[in-house]
């Protein structure tokens, strides 16, 4: 019985009909409400993405497509985000504005690691103090292995493990391959591993193709940056001997600089 009369009261009633579909206030159904003659189309949301096919006809997007972009996120959606509803990928850095989540789908200079790893909020909230232990750890920034320049502070929210080391050292590459291994697991925990390599076998910069190697010889997932002169290895007080670790806390406090991290130091500062 009821969904025969609703739709008859509808019909009579005129105002209030459609706005009670679309404030979806609960109670009936769309199909005893909607079902009747149609009635006035301006609060008419045809795709159900909450904006109304005038607002959308104001917008340009497709009334009929909920996703106009069809990027992954709803015309209404991006109208909360300021993206452009009729760009998958609104700044044109190569990422879609859903694979934006980390980063800035507005800012191209802002884009996700092709490494994959996960950008702290606080990447750009961070007060440097220094290089010492108990200082907050001054920025640096280097091309990793997929051609990316990463930033110490994008992992703010992160214990750090910054690993000195080179090409040619038997020492380093045995330690690589240990890191490689823990950092399977540990990085679920909390840990990025940052490696800054001095020079390749011949005692110069790491070339793109010198870093290809070296990931694909040690199993590496962590971002290996090039650090040619030891430009930014230098700030750490390097004194003569490789490889040399670092920890650093979550926050970016140094916690320990020119030694050996053991394992149990790691451990104790996992954040999660
Ligand atoms: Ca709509
Ligand atoms: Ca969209
Ligand atoms: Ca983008
Ligand atoms: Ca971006």
């Amino acid at each position: 019985m009821r969904s025969w009369t609703l739709p008859l009261l509808c019909s009579f009633v005129l105002l209030g009909c459609e706005e009670k579909e679309g404030s979806s206030a609960g109670g009936g159904s769309s199909d005893e409400v909607g079902g009747g003659d149609g009635g006035g189309s301006e609060v008419k949301d045809s795709d159900g993405d909450g904006l109304t096919d005038d607002e959308e006809a104001a917008l340009g997007t497709d009334p009929a497509l909920s996703d106009s972009d069809e990027d992954g996120l709803s015309d209404s959606e991006e109208g909360a985000l300021g993206t452009d509803p009729l760009a998958a990928d609104s700044d044109g850095d190569g990422f879609s504005d859903l694979d934006e989540d980390d980063t800035d789908p507005l800012d191209p200079d802002d884009k996700p690691y092709q490494g994959g790893w996960n950008k702290g909020d606080c990447r750009n909230d961070i007060e440097a103090t220094g290089n010492g232990v108990g200082d907050i750890a001054r920025d640096f920034e280097a091309v990793d292995q997929f051609g990316d320049t990463v930033r110490l502070h994008d992992f703010c929210d992160r214990a750090v493990l910054v690993i000195l080391s080179a090409m040619w050292c038997g020492p380093c590459q045995s330690e690589t391959e240990d890191l490689a291994k823990d950092f399977v697991e540990l990085e679920s925990r909390g840990l990025m591993i940052i490696q800054l390599l001095g020079e390749n076998n011949g005692g110069n910069a790491p070339t793109d193709g010198n870093l290809d190697s070296w990931v694909n010889d040690y199993d590496v997932t962590f971002p290996v940056l090039s650090d040619g002169g030891w430009s930014i290895s230098s700030r750490y007080e390097l004194d003569g001997y490789i490889p040399t670790t670092s920890l650093i806390g979550p926050g970016m406090e140094i916690l320990e600089v020119d030694g050996r991290v053991t394992p149990g130091e790691i451990e104790a500062v996992l954040p999660w």
